[in-house]
């Protein structure tokens, strides 16, 4: 234990140094950064892929550039270039999480335009990915009907430290028992001032409210 903490500490600053570098660089040519956190399979790709469309509509928004974390496969990255969308793959082979070495990496890789957005996927899990900064302006937790209305209340720092929250699955709520109103009530007591937007990734209902504050945010508002 003694041992321990400080090495964790040396992990996290070296860690935060180099995201903070990573910000520095990416803001001064006006690139806004999302880093996208949730559980495995709750949606993450498909809010990306509903944004796409209405980022490439508004050209004057700027283009848009994908980073997919996963622990193995670049299956959402394939996705993602099916549709049209520039995504590049991280494959993990095991770390739970994307820490900024690991940014810097394959951001070496890409061509990013200034004024771009840059939406990074991290790894699917509610735990490690919020202890570490990558480079990110804001971080968007997305939560599903199908994990069940407690998550706000046993996983809270993913959700304290997220800008929003994009609810997933409604649409499937009474057949796997959600009750929203006690989801949006532990989101609530975590994250009081923090938004939180309803999605349907398979139809995209919703993902135009998103994209506006999105929109509003980035502008400074
Ligand atoms: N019914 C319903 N299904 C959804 C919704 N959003 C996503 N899905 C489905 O959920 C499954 C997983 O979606 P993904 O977008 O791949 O989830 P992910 O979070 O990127 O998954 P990982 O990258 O594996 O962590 C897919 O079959 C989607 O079609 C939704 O709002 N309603
Ligand atoms: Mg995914």
């Amino acid at each position: 234990m003694a041992l321990t903490i400080p090495i964790k500490r040396a992990i996290y600053e070296a860690n935060d140094a180099k995201a903070a570098a990573i910000h520095a660089r990416l803001a001064a040519r006006g690139v806004f950064t999302v880093n996208i956190l949730g559980s495995p399979g709750v949606g993450k790709t498909s809010l990306i892929s509903r944004l796409a469309p209405l980022i490439a509509a508004s050209p004057a928004a700027g283009p848009l550039r994908v980073i997919e974390g996963d622990v193995a496969s670049d299956l959402d990255t394939q996705a993602l270039r099916a549709l049209g969308v520039e995504a590049y793959q991280i494959e993990t082979g095991g770390d739970c999480h994307l820490n900024a070495a690991m940014i810097e990496g394959i951001l070496g890789k890409m061509e990013i335009p200034d004024n771009s957005w840059l939406f990074i996927e991290n790894i699917g899990n509610l735990v490690c990915p919020a202890e570490f900064v990558i480079g990110e302006d804001l971080k968007l937790v997305v939560a599903s009907a199908a994990e069940g209305s407690d998550k706000p209340y046993k996983y809270p720092t993913v959700f304290a430290k997220s800008a929003a929250c994009v609810l997933t699955k409604t649409d499937i709520a009474e057949a796997v028992g959600f009750d929203e109103e006690f989801f949006r009530k532990g989101y609530r007591a975590v994250a009081p001032e923090a938004p939180l937007f309803v999605l349907n990734g398979r139809t995209g209902e919703g993902a135009q409210a998103l994209f506006g504050w999105m929109l509003g945010i980035r502008a400074g508002g």
